[in-house]
């Protein structure tokens, strides 16, 4: 009736930008993203409790964050076709949560192992990354470790919309992921509602949607071939576009920093010194550089020069996994 589980976050290198179903979190496009460690959410789930309670990095959780979880367990239970009583969950990540880290895509794939194994439900990567999915889009990605693609999948029920491991994290050891901390703050619009505006008003959606499965293809030959210059090159274009797609919705939004583009119109100058650096930008103003081992140290040098605040450095990360209960 116990369960505590682990989960890294996740960066896209194809990005999800946008909902077809906002009840069911389906995707207009698949994506696909890379696990980071040692960056980690782990989450407890104990059934039988003498009421609902809801812990987030030691606060109890209100509204619609409390509701979000409390979901999520109501389909566990009805999957696991029994009364398991009222939930305890305890939810503690270690980095900064309001970095634009996805800290909800390791918090609610923790969640679905940890709620799937406390309800004696078995371990099957696709039935948990399609119940994380019910939280957070981008959390069915960090269900297994590596690079995983998450397909739009064509059924109404998205019983086919969940993310599948193609290289596990062992594939490209040397690639590493600098994560650099421009601005430490909440960002004002949050992705739920960012994504949404520019699904309804931005009419350059359209175009991003129709060449994201091209892309998610082409970057999945890069990765085989380990080709960092090309997934570098596919990345910058991809995440410049998601960007875009917002830039021209109504009201226009932007989730850049004039810190964020200082730092990232300087890679082209490292690039051209023959430092093989470049960035990807979820929604928020902290980029994500990609580099190998041997310019680990360069990149996060040149981030400081940019401005950045803090600096993590971050290599593939694993599975979710089950911890022991004592
Ligand atoms: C991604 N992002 O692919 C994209 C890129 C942000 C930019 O997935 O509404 O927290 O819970 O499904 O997954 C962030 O959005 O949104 C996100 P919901 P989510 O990683």
């Amino acid at each position: 009736m116990k369960a505590t589980a682990l989960a890294h976050p996740n960066i896209a290198l194809v990005k999800y930008w946008g909902k077809r179903d906002d009840a069911l979190i389906l995707p207009h496009q698949s994506s696909l993203s890379l696990t980071l460690s040692p960056l980690s959410v782990t989450t407890t789930v104990e059934f039988g409790a003498a009421s609902d309670q809801v812990e987030l990095n030691g606060h109890t959780a209100k509204g619609s964050e409390r509701d979000r979880v409390l979901r999520l367990l109501e389909t566990v239970r009805a999957q696991a076709k029994a009364d398991l009583g009222p939930a305890k969950v305890v939810s503690r990540g270690d980095f900064p949560m309001a970095a634009g880290l996805a800290s909800s895509a390791a918090g609610f794939a923790a969640l679905a192992v940890a709620g799937r194994a406390a309800a004696g439900l078995p371990s099957e990567p696709r039935a948990a990354s399609i119940l994380a999915r019910l939280g957070s889009g981008s959390a069915c990605r960090s269900v297994q470790g590596g690079f995983c693609e998450w397909q739009r999948g064509e059924r109404p029920d998205g019983e086919d919309s969940f993310a599948v491991q193609r290289f596990d994290a062992a594939h490209w050891p040397d690639l590493r992921m600098v994560v650099a901390i421009i601005d430490r703050g909440e960002k004002e619009v949050k992705s739920r509602d960012g994504m949404k505006h520019t699904v309804d008003t931005s009419p350059y959606y359209p175009a991003w949607v129709k060449d994201a499965e091209a892309e998610v293809v082409q970057v999945r030959e890069h990765i085989a071939k380990r080709d960092l210059q090309a997934l570098g090159e596919l990345c910058e274009r991809n995440a410049w576009r998601m960007h875009a797609t917002s830039f021209a919705a109504n009201p226009p939004l932007s989730y850049m920093s004039p810190g964020t583009l200082a730092l990232i119109q300087h890679l082209k100058e490292q690039r051209k010194k023959g430092i093989p650096v470049w960035f990807t930008l979820d929604a928020g103003p902290n980029p994500v550089l990609l580099t190998d081992a041997a310019h680990e140290v360069a990149a996060e040098a040149l981030a400081r020069a940019c401005g950045a605040v803090e600096v993590i450095r971050c290599v593939p990360g694993g599975d979710a996994e089950l911890k022991a209960e004592h």
